[in-house]
């Protein structure tokens, strides 16, 4: 099959998803074209069977604001038209899915009939999506997709309560890891030694938007290292590193929290990871502590959105009220303690890989595709 697939090329769970899908399809003998206005951050420089298209939207000096979802459109339907591709698979509604409706609507005025498949990862729903500006647009470029996917069921509900949907089936597909990248066994011990020399380490990986609490982090672990030596390492950017740095000064605990900007290839740290620490507001899913659990780390995070899902509460980590920021400390120190730390680890990596394995879930979207193509015939 011939898949286009478009998502934001940054820093963030959506577009590393949509990247990891890509190649795992490719991987499986389907050719994917990324279709954006960067080359995705996952997305190493040359596979076989994948393709990149730069979205240019030009300059001219009336347009204060650049219509960025009507250049998508023509580069969807151009790269349509030029390399034959069977569906469109988009990954964050806004404006994604839009652009994708349009050149859908472009080709159909030519006689060709192509599927869109879109996948809704979080504040496309339940931030974005709602505010006034672009709730009309999200519902109806959400119902107009042949097939909507959420990557939790607790999305799958808000979808439903924030815009009605009334016609549409919304199908759950979680995300994914590749248990033969993300694996503890696979990384020596050496970075975790470069990193906490010696000491325990803590760590987070984020955007660093506000609705990841990294103030939190930076208090969490200062509250732990009164009682254990330990460190912290934060992987990421965002808006919110400023504060995260001002909190490490003003807590006094700087010497020993390191922000390491962003990483692309995360697996060798969270390999090198005694516990991870993911305060956040609200999570649709959490990939970033499913990628912690098949490392081997357990999740210490605060029991929101789908993340209930994908961490074993009291098993492969704990899960605790939004901004009990003494309780997920008190947590951390649980999970200090060598032995329950090996049973945990050992639980979490094995739960990840067993139900979010790359493979099961890679084969639930050929499926999905199958049945979008065969609803357009
Ligand atoms: O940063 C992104 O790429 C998107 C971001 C968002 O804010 O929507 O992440 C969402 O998608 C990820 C991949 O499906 C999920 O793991 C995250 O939980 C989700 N973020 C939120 O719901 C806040």
């Amino acid at each position: 099959m011939k898949v286009g697939i478009t998502c934001y090329p940054t820093y963030g769970g959506s577009g590393a998803v949509a990247t990891e899908l890509g190649i795992a399809l490719a991987a499986r003998g389907h050719e994917v074209h990324f279709i954006s206005y960067e080359h995705p951050f996952r997305l190493p420089h040359f596979l076989p069977r994948v393709y990149f298209h730069e979205v240019s939207i030009g300059n001219y000096p009336l347009f204060e604001y650049p219509p960025y979802d009507l250049a998508l459109a023509v580069r969807m339907h151009d790269v349509v038209l030029s390399h034959g591709l069977d569906l469109l698979h988009v990954h964050y509604a806004i404006p994604h899915a839009t652009s994708a409706w349009i050149a859908k609507e472009m080709l159909r005025e030519q006689g060709r009939k192509l599927p869109v498949v879109t996948t809704l990862h979080g504040t496309d729903i339940t931030i974005v999506g709602q505010d006034h500006s672009y709730h009309a647009i999200t519902k109806f470029s959400i119902e107009r997709s042949d097939r909507i996917t959420a990557v939790s069921q607790w999305l799958k509900d808000e979808t439903i309560k924030a815009f009605g949907c009334g016609n549409c089936r919304v199908d759950v597909i979680p995300n994914f890891v590749d248990p033969t990248i993300f694996d503890r066994a696979r990384h020596g011990a050496g970075l975790r030694q470069e990193l906490g020399g010696g000491k325990p380490v803590l760590m987070h990986i984020s955007n660093f938007r506000p609705v990841k609490r990294v103030r939190d982090v930076v208090r969490v672990f200062a509250k732990v290292r009164e009682r254990v030596p330990c460190v912290l390492v934060m992987v990421g950017d965002g808006p919110d590193r400023g504060a995260a740095e001002e909190e490490a000064r003003s807590l006094g605990v700087s010497a020993d929290v390191r922000f390491l900007g962003k990483i692309d290839a995360v697996a060798p740290l969270l390999a090198a990871a005694d516990v991870y620490v993911f305060p956040s507001e609200s999570e649709s899913f959490g990939l970033s502590a499913l990628e912690a659990l098949a490392s081997g780390v357990p999740v210490v995070a605060a029991r929101v959105g789908g993340l209930p899902d994908v961490v074993r509460d009291g098993v492969t980590g704990a899960l605790l009220p939004l901004g009990d920021v003494d309780g997920m400390a008190d947590a951390v120190v649980g999970f200090l303690d060598p032995v329950r730390w090996a049973g945990a680890s050992k639980a979490a990596q094995e739960d990840a890989h067993a139900r979010f394995a790359t493979a099961d879930v890679v084969a639930r979207y050929e499926r999905l595709y199958a049945e979008a193509l065969e609803q357009v015939r």
